[in-house]
């Protein structure tokens, strides 16, 4: 264990960050000028009186997010076009000059209601890239774009995130703007300092690509340099042809490892978010009504994302009705009730948990089986390799395993495995690399009482917080149903 290593093992999370992780599961709303012009890119040229979405209902969009078991809510208030979701003072370009509600609406405002009354966290999108407005390209943009900021962080209650998107064009007049990002980030801290600022922004890391791709080894501890990267403009998105949401771009499998980090002299607890939308489009396009990813895969990118130590930011388009369709809330009612089955019962709440080591007894192995996330096992200051056994006290039958780190301590695991004891034959199942937040095991189901897992790979020493066991397949939530 060299110096570098115990540096990177000691770097945390924020409050902000800390909290932003855990939701987890989160929507995405890509809804505007684009929604009635069949669009991906407005041009801002588009006349605000063909927004008119006759059936909006904010409700019905939150009720769709909690029937998958999504957390929070993030709407472009404004997309590249410039045209706002709400009556912005600063623009004439928004709802106000639109017949939806005789220009007396405010989407912003009832979608942010309607996720306050059901408990749903609610976050701002506003892009930085403006192809409408004539101060673009000056100055002027900047303070234009901070009133903006302002009105939404002051407007709409709590907001746990705000969204910068890394794409960037020329503005109306030709010109590129230069940000003034560290301004933005100030009216942030000001207004909502408990918001996290992302993509574009120091806290949450875009993981690479829009097409659902994880990485197997997902650090939240990478170069400082990162924090930067989606702000560079001539590395930005200039074009949507519709490739660049399915590009996967795996040049960066390996971010916060130990090469990648070897030779780095500022490190950050920089998270990363898995954003994909549930169509191949992000806006809505009857066009794609057909074209939903199916359960299996929208559950597999869940449990690489929210499983694989980043959050899962799950784009649903509502349509010109001001709806999601109802292909895609059918889909996304199906997603949740197999989340909901298949984490209902932990099989190893009653179970027992001895550790080659403990730190002391506020850390004895017990405490990764409580339920509670602020207490965790580990072992002595320098122990990089360790193991424990768990008792379920009877043979189970399962196939998912939750572990956690405590990473307000850090992270630390690299490498573990998983193994079941037959007769008198430990039998290993599973092999993984990091752990972080959250990783979900899943494999073929084992049939055990005895299970042992090994932290072969760590930095300084491992913590754990949460291990927990699951039947998910369909067959055992129905017999779960008739008992
Ligand atoms: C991209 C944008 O250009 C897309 O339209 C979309 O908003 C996506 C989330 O980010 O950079």
């Amino acid at each position: 264990m060299n110096n570098r290593i115990s540096y990177a093992a000691q770097i945390v999370p924020s409050a902000r960050q800390l909290a932003w992780q855990e939701l987890e599961f989160y929507a995405f709303i890509h809804f505007g000028i684009n929604t009635f012009t069949d669009k991906e890119w407005g041009l801002g040229d588009e006349d605000p009186a063909l927004f008119n979405p006759t059936a909006f209902d904010a409700k019905q969009w939150v009720q769709v997010c909690q029937s998958a078991g999504m957390k929070g809510l993030i709407l472009t208030c404004k997309h590249h076009d410039g045209f706002c979701l709400w009556p912005s003072a600063y623009t004439e370009h928004s709802v106000r000059n639109s017949p939806w509600r005789g220009g007396n609406g405010d989407i912003v405002k009832e979608v942010a209601d309607a996720c306050r009354e059901v408990g749903i966290r609610f976050g701002v999108y506003l892009s930085p890239w403006d192809r409408r407005d004539q101060r673009y390209g000056s100055s002027l943009y900047n303070e234009f774009f901070k009133n903006q900021l302002r009105e939404l962080l002051t407007g709409y209650g709590d907001i746990f995130c705000v969204w910068f998107d890394g794409a960037c064009g020329e503005g109306p007049n030709g010109l590129k703007q230069v940000y003034d990002w560290d301004g933005y980030y100030d009216v942030i801290r000001e207004l909502q300092p408990g918001a996290v600022i992302s993509v574009c922004g120091p806290d949450v890391r875009w993981c690479g690509n829009e097409a659902g791709h994880t990485r197997e080894s997902e650090w939240s501890v990478v170069p400082a340099t990162l924090q930067n990267c989606e702000k560079i403009q001539e590395e930005s998105q200039h074009v949507d042809d519709g490739e660049f949401s399915k590009r996967v771009n795996t040049r960066d499998a390996d971010l916060g490892g130990r090469e990648a980090i070897r030779k780095v002299e500022q490190l950050v607890w920089y998270p990363a978010e898995v954003n994909t939308s549930i169509r191949p489009g992000w806006f809505y396009h009857a066009a794609e009504d057909d074209k939903l990813r199916s359960v299996e895969k929208l559950l597999d990118i869940y449990y690489k994302s929210v499983g694989g130590n980043a959050t899962f930011l799950l784009n649903l388009p509502p349509d010109r009705r001001g709806l999601i369709h109802e292909n895609d809330a059918v889909r996304m009612a199906e997603v949740g009730e197999i989340l909901r089955s298949t984490f209902r019962h932990n099989l190893a709440s009653n179970a027992h948990a001895t550790a080659t080591e403990a730190l002391n007894e506020n850390h004895d192995a017990g405490r990764i089986l409580d339920g509670n996330k602020e207490t965790f096992w580990c072992p002595q200051e320098g122990t990089e390799q360790a193991a424990i056994e768990i008792d379920l006290n009877e043979e189970r039958t399962f196939d998912t395993i939750v572990l956690q780190e405590h990473i307000q301590s850090g992270q630390r695991i690299e490498k573990l495995c998983l193994e079941y004891l037959k007769g008198d034959v430990w039998q290993r199942f599973y092999v993984c690399t990091v752990v972080g937040y959250k990783r979900i095991c899943r494999f073929p189901k084992v049939t055990a009482r005895h299970v042992r897992l090994t932290v072969l790979e760590s930095r300084w020493y491992p913590t754990l917080s949460a291990f927990e066991v699951y039947l998910g397949s369909r067959e055992f939530s129905e017999t779960e149903k008739e008992s």
